[in-house]
């Protein structure tokens, strides 16, 4: 039977780890498609999920070669669950948030690039999870909130560092002190996303990216995820050492001489404009 009338296969099926009920996970050929399962509580983010998206994250199988992360029901994450917010002391307070920087940093620096899938509320340790990925696709219905402040809590999941990359330290100020919320189009327009889509045409666009992702030489991948944010943040000499070495191992891969030979013999595609 062919993929395509069979549907993508369960995560059982495509020796994915084993999940609880509030992730789910399938794979379609090379992508594994994992969503947060959990509508009910608006796919907040209790420690059996957190600690599971790690289990995830370090277990997919070799042929896996890009990820996408969606929500199910009407929004992609409600943040850290608050029913398990008990009262915790110092330590385990600090604990528990090095527990979800050392899962998203597992999602961050993994083996493969994760695309997120964003609609409905993307709040709180939502957005510090979305950030975490690579490639952010948003549907018209996301928006997105840092409740922190009126919660009386913190960001704990890596917010502080990964949002003001995206959108600098002062927007994320004023999210956490006034309680503002950013629509999907200010999201985009301040970097939050990367594509802004009709609402139901997350998946498709989210799939279709990583089959592009998917398509690329995985050197180059391995690349872009581990150099690219760590040059970024390192001295501009550092930074052209790292970057020469890193092009030196990607070019020196039989896959990059065998594009090159395609591209120089004419059977590779040519850059063109997207639509
Ligand atoms: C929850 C959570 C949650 C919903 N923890 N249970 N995050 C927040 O402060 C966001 C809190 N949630 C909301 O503002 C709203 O729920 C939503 C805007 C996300 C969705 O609204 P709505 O009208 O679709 O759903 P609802 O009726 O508010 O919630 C449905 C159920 O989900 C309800 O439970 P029920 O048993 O009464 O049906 C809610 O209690 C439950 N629910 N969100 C627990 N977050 C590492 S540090 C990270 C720090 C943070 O993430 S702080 C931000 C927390």
């Amino acid at each position: 039977m062919q993929r395509d009338e069979r549907g993508p296969d369960t995560a059982a099926e495509a020796g994915l780890p084993d999940l609880p009920p509030s992730l789910s996970a399938a794979r379609d050929g090379d992508i594994a498609v994992l969503r947060l399962s959990r509508p009910d509580k608006r796919n907040a983010l209790n420690d059996p999920t957190v600690l599971s998206l790690e289990t995830f994250f370090t277990g997919l199988p070799d042929g896996v070669r890009a990820v996408v992360l969606a929500g199910e029901g009407r929004h992609f994450c409600a943040g850290l669950d608050l029913g398990e917010l008990q009262e915790r002391d110092v330590a385990e307070g600090l604990r528990h948030s090095r527990m979800w920087h050392s899962v998203f940093e597992a999602i961050e620096f993994g083996r493969v690039p994760v695309v997120a899938v964003l609609h409905g509320a993307v709040v709180g340790g939502g957005l510090e999870l979305a950030c975490a990925c690579h490639v952010r696709v948003a549907e018209r219905s996301a928006y997105y909130g840092l409740p922190e402040g009126q919660r009386g809590i913190f960001v704990g999941g890596g917010g502080s560092v990964r949002v003001p990359k995206l959108i600098g330290a002062s927007r994320m100020m004023d999210m956490m002190l006034t309680g503002r919320v950013h629509d999907a189009a200010e999201g985009q327009r301040l970097g939050l996303s990367h594509y802004l889509v009709e609402d139901g045409q997350g998946l498709a666009t989210g799939l279709e990216l990583a089959r592009k992702i998917a398509s690329n030489a995985p050197m180059t991948n391995f690349a872009v995820m581990q150099a690219i944010p760590r040059i970024a943040e390192a001295s501009g000499g550092n930074g052209y050492l790292t970057e020469a070495l890193m092009a030196a191992v990607a070019q020196n891969e039989g896959e990059a001489k065998r594009r090159l030979r395609d591209f120089l013999e004419k059977r590779a595609g040519k850059v063109e404009k997207d639509g």
